[in-house]
């Protein structure tokens, strides 16, 4: 050997595979302002669309006139839904197997509805010809509050579904009513909270939100009439998806749709579900002929393409004295607005609420969910959360702190008495979940030994003495969230979107040369994946990561896959990455036989090639293999080097994690101050450490902005609140508190790499560790539970009720 040939680990290094904090490679072009988004995006003759909107949160509309806008120079045509209904389009099925209107079809059901598509040379003369368009309006009884959708007197807001007692999800008992989903063993939960030597109850919200990606949503549709062939570029988290729906409801034959989702500038769960804007833009360029353009401006974005939360739950958890639970009953109250359209799994009403059991053994659980009708926008979103799991994480993290004020024991180490624990897995929840791997213990001790837990506590225990002694107007709270997640959407066999079943896929074709194309059926929309997924294939089959190129968004290039929300992508295309890549790896053994002129069986994998076994000089890259594949392929043994893997997951992951917030808070101004905030997450094995530390920051800044003042709120009539980023709070560096990260590595065992997604994870415990911390600071005031979201207002408002203003 001389001095060049490189080590082991030099080469080990060199591929920067997995487990290296390998540079993103997209920030290439990010960082340069070279991202191609949708607005990029210009074609010859392209002319642009925008929608005339309700001013009204509910009525009935009478007349639409666009004699006017017609008449302004470069407008080209004004749809409404009698134009829409010639093409069977006036309305779309949701994904929760309601139906929607595209355009108002007689009525509105909320502020800023869509009522007509103008479209114009350019999006100033559109703009002009909304407000040509003469819409009149019959002002309609407008409901806003959940709590009163179910009231004998409520109005009807869905006149089609009159007489409709039975929905997708089973019986309506209520013409605002949705379904009902329950889940769990209501007797012996009754029997538990009967036999309890302690029970609590708490209604606790989760408010009304917004993910608010950077980009809002937008799309290019262009027919081209002569080959009869649609593309659709969009800002699409699920473009595969998006192709069947729009073969299905325009009934162009799906190989004749191209749908390409470009960079995309954030997504949050928002760029899921299919909109009328993509609906509008596409009847306008069949109509006209040429490419028409959609893009929301922010308003538009934050008040009608869908929203987030907006559950309100009851929450019953049953208890021995010594802390020990025995029982958890939850009811929900679910406030889907105008028209059903959540974007979760089809036969999954409330998506995985049913997580909510947490990381907590409970013998027994209950949860009923009503899904109702209010006058307010559609499209309830996973907002960084698989499904109704943040909602579920913050419903158990509040009530196991409620329950540890009633029983006088630290919220800490009740948590930690009813931890499932780690011999238990894979685990069977109460709800019917298996949860896969997880070492609560472990992760909390070590959480609590970094941060030093039990000195806080003794500092926050003298600060109360001290402001109860008028020393001080300051108080301290410590938020404790210990989250179990539930990602990877999902075994086909209870997931599917539409019908197709949500698996997910890879493709990968190795060169002459060496190097790599790889695509994939997910859609990163800034999370990484093109470093990641090449950082998989780096260590699977020996190329250098920088040598392997990944492709996503193109549907007439990537397999099928069924996209990415839900933190799916490593849980379920990152599996399938990994098969594909052993596919071929096992092809490169048969070659790499032949080349050596040895049983393959005689051949071992090292690093990035094979080696005969005892006589490791003996060995062929998989560089020269791959050169072999194409030049001289060894009889009986086809050429080229590719692979295609199609996976569908056994069962979801499951990874959790502990966080703590530290908070000062100023009573008399309601300013709360984050002191220190720590985050230890588990997601199994770890492909891009650096990757994670992004993702945790910034989930747990979405967090922030959730817990401590993003909301969108109606007033009485129906007036959308918060509908800019005025009123809408999106965090600064100013505001944002500085992140502790930390990790411990518990693997999936049914994961072909072991990983766990990561993305959401944040969001979900973070929510509820700030929650807690503005919870725990009232505490010793006598307060149980105030409601989120923690703004200055609402804080001082609540020291105020509390009697803390002296
Ligand atoms: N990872 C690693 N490792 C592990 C895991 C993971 O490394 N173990 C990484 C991967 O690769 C990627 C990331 O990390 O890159 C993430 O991942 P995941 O968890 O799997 O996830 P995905 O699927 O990919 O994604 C999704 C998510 C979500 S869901 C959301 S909201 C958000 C997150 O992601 N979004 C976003 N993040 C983010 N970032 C950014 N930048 N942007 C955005 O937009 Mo939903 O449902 O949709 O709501």
């Amino acid at each position: 050997m001389n001095d060049m040939t490189p080590t082991r680990e030099q080469r080990e290094a060199a591929l920067e595979g997995m487990g290296c904090k390998r540079k993103r490679v997209e920030d290439i072009r990010f960082t340069q302002g070279k991202g191609q988004y949708v607005d990029d995006l210009k074609l010859p003759g392209m002319v642009f669309g925008d929608f005339v909107r309700s001013p009204y949160a509910h009525a009935k509309v009478t007349k639409i006139d666009a004699s006017e806008a017609l008449k302004l120079p470069g407008v080209i045509a004004v749809l409404t839904a009698e134009d829409l209904k010639g093409v069977n389009l006036a309305w779309m099925p949701t994904l929760a197997g309601d139906v929607q209107m595209v355009l108002a079809d007689g009525k509105v059901l909320y502020q800023n509805q869509e009522v007509a598509f103008v479209v114009a040379e350019n999006r100033y003369i559109a703009d002009d010809a909304i407000q040509l368009v003469e819409v009149e309006y019959e002002e309609l009884p407008v409901l806003t509050d959940p709590f009163k959708s179910l009231d004998e007197d409520a109005p009807v807001l869905r006149p089609d579904l009159d007489g409709k007692m039975e929905g997708a999800h089973g019986p309506r008992k209520h013409h605002n009513h949705i379904f009902t989903w329950e889940v769990g063993d209501k007797d012996e939960t009754s029997r538990a909270f009967s036999e309890a030597d302690v029970t609590v109850k708490e209604m606790i919200s989760y408010h009304r939100t917004h993910p608010s990606p950077l980009e809002t949503c937008q799309c290019v549709a262009s027919m081209d009439k002569v080959k009869g062939e649609l593309t659709v570029w969009g800002t699409f988290q699920a473009p595969h998806v998006i192709r069947t729906v729009a073969s299905l409801l325009s009934t162009i034959p799906e190989h004749k749709i191209h749908v390409i989702a470009p960079d995309i500038g954030g997504g949050f769960g928002n760029k899921v579900g299919a909109y009328p804007g993509y609906i509008c833009s596409i009847v306008a360029s069949i109509v006209t002929g040429v490419p028409v353009k959609w893009v929301e401006d922010r308003m538009e974005n934050l008040s009608t393409t869908s929203f987030a939360r907006d559950y309100h739950m009851t929450t019953e958890i049953a208890a021995k004295n010594d802390g020990t639970v025995t029982g958890l009953k939850v009811h929900v109250l679910a406030d889907h607005g105008g028209f059903d359209a959540c974007a979760d799994p089809s036969k999954w009403p409330a998506g995985f609420f049913n997580i909510v059991t947490g990381s907590y053994d409970f013998p027994t659980a209950h949860l009923e969910v009503d899904g109702v009708y209010t006058n307010k926008a559609p499209g309830g979103v996973a907002y960084r959360c698989s499904f109704r799991v943040t909602e579920a994480a913050y419903c158990i993290e509040r009530g196991m702190d409620i329950l540890a004020q009633k029983l006088g024991m630290d919220p800490a180490d009740l948590r930690i008495k009813n931890f499932v624990k780690p011999e238990q897995f894979p685990y069977q929840s109460a709800l019917g979940w298996e949860y896969d791997s997880g070492d609560y213990h472990t992760a909390m001790h070590k959480a609590m030994d970094t941060i030093g837990y039990r000195e806080l506590r003794a500092e926050q225990k003298a600060k109360q003495e001290a402001f109860n002694r008028g020393e001080t107007r300051e108080i301290m709270g410590i938020g404790v969230s210990f989250f179990t997640e539930i990602v990877g959407a999902g075994p086909s066999k209870n997931c599917d979107i539409l019908g197709v079943a949500m698996f997910d896929s890879a493709e990968i074709r190795v060169h002459p040369t060496g190097s790599v194309i790889s695509r994939m059926g997910t859609k990163s929309q800034g999370q990484g994946h093109e470093t990641t997924w090449a950082q998989i294939i780096a260590t699977e089959i020996g190329i250098p990561a920088d040598d392997i190129m990944v492709e996503e968004g193109d549907t007439d290039t990537a397999p099928y896959g069924l996209g990415t929300y839900g933190s799916r992508s490593t849980p379920v295309a990152g599996a399938a990455i990994a098969l594909a890549a052993r596919k071929i790896r096992n092809k490169a053994q048969m070659i790499a036989a032949h080349m050596l002129e040895v049983s393959e069986y005689d051949l071992e994998w090292d690093v990035d090639g094979f080696q005969v076994k005892g006589n490791p000089q003996a060995r062929k890259s998989m560089k020269e293999i791959a050169w072999a594949a194409y030049h001289a392929p060894p009889q009986g043994i086809e050429p080229g080097l590719e692979a295609v893997s199609y996976y569908d997951p056994p069962n979801m992951t499951y990874p959790f994690g502990a966080y703590f917030c530290v908070m000062d808070i100023d009573v008399d101004t309601g300013v709360a101050k984050t002191r220190r905030f720590y985050a230890l997450d588990d997601c199994g094995t770890r492909i891009n450490p650096m990757i994670i530390e992004g993702q945790v920051h910034g989930g747990l800044t979405e967090a922030f902005a959730i817990a401590m003042g993003q909301e969108i709120r109606y007033d009485e009539t129906g007036n959308v609140m918060g509908a800019s980023f005025m009123d809408f709070f999106i965090p600064t560096a100013v505001e944002t508190p500085h992140w502790e990260t930390d990790h411990t590595v518990t693997p999936s065992p049914h994961h072909p790499i072991g990983a766990k997604g990561v993305g959401e994870s944040p969001n979900v415990g973070g929510v509820p560790a700030f929650s807690n911390a503005v919870n725990d600071a009232f505490q010793f005031l006598g307060s149980t539970h105030i409601q989120m979201p923690h703004d200055a207002w609402r804080i001082w408002q609540a020291a105020k009720d509390l009697g803390a203003h002296g």
